[in-house]
């Protein structure tokens, strides 16, 4: 729990709010979330290719038209305190090796958990490996004896967020329903698999190469930058500020709704904004 703005603090917000300048950026914390699991779902009607443990991952569509879908999954309850509010969260990805020019690269929250094995590509990993236990392939979710219900993978159909991919370089992905998958996925992190990222599949040699987790460069793995909010004990009313308006709820409904661990919230920080506002 980080400790409470203290009056001092307070005072000079008032004085840059008056002066105009935001203190916001400054008090805000953020988190960011290197994927604990990530990969390609490689076209293979027999389900048999994976590259769970390479540096790399794939999204588009090959020369040969077979198509190559990415596999993203950040704990995000792990990194950021439950109950916060998500105010914003950013995807950046480093990709690493293209033949095509300006492609279009979605990100789908997946519908259901999937894993990530030993398997290994040589080369430069575009054709994927034998898949190992675990790994999740075209048909399986981890292989090999659990399954997607549909080739390729189960994930929402409309896209959060949607960003052009053209030569080497960093890209990011970020949005308000990139924020609402966030959001989901702390509240309820049952419900986090992931995002399922998709290329243009409707032509062929629109793939692109993206780095992992496992990449060499620290820097090149994917990483979701997440600003929020932390959850504020005592500020019954949502306003930022614990103060005579969250003693007055407390006191108004003891008893019955609020309690003494309540009421101790509101004295121990009464007077104090709230962390991260
Ligand atoms: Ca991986």
């Amino acid at each position: 729990m980080s400790p409470r703005t203290r009056p001092a603090f307070v005072l000079s917000c008032l004085v840059a709010a008056v002066s105009g300048a935001s203190p916001d950026a400054a008090a805000r914390p953020t988190a960011t979330v290197i994927t604990s699991r990530d990969g390609t779902l490689y076209e293979d009607p027999m389900g048999q290719t994976a590259n769970g443990a390479g540096p790399n991952f794939f999204v588009g569509s090959t020369n040969g038209l077979q198509r190559r879908r990415g596999l993203l999954f950040f704990d995000v309850a792990a990194s950021v305190p439950s109950g916060s509010i998500i105010v914003s969260a950013t995807l950046t990805l480093n990709m690493s090796r293209t033949v095509s020019g300006g492609q279009p690269v979605s990100l789908h929250p997946a519908l259901r958990a999937w894993g990530e094995g030993a398997s290994f590509a040589g080369g430069g990993g575009g054709g994927g490996a034998q898949a190992l236990a675990n790994d999740a392939t075209w048909l399986h979710t981890f292989f090999p004896n659990s399954f997607w219900v549909n080739p390729g993978g189960d994930f929402v159909p409309g896209s959060s967020a949607t960003t052009s991919v053209g030569a080497i370089g960093s890209y990011s992905w970020s949005g308000p329903l990139l924020n609402s998958d966030v959001s989901a996925w702390l509240a309820n992190p049952a419900t986090n698999f992931g995002w399922v990222l998709l290329g243009d599949e409707s032509a062929k040699g629109t793939a692109k190469r993206f780095d992992t987790r496992e990449h060499p460069t620290a820097a090149n793995r994917p990483r979701l930058v997440i600003t929020y909010r932390p959850p504020c004990p005592g500020d019954f009313n949502g306003d930022a500020v614990v103060d005579f308006t969250d003693l007055n709820i407390v006191l108004s409904g003891f008893g019955s709704v609020y309690n003494f661990a309540n009421l101790n919230q509101v004295l121990s920080a009464f007077g104090s904004a709230c962390p991260g506002v």
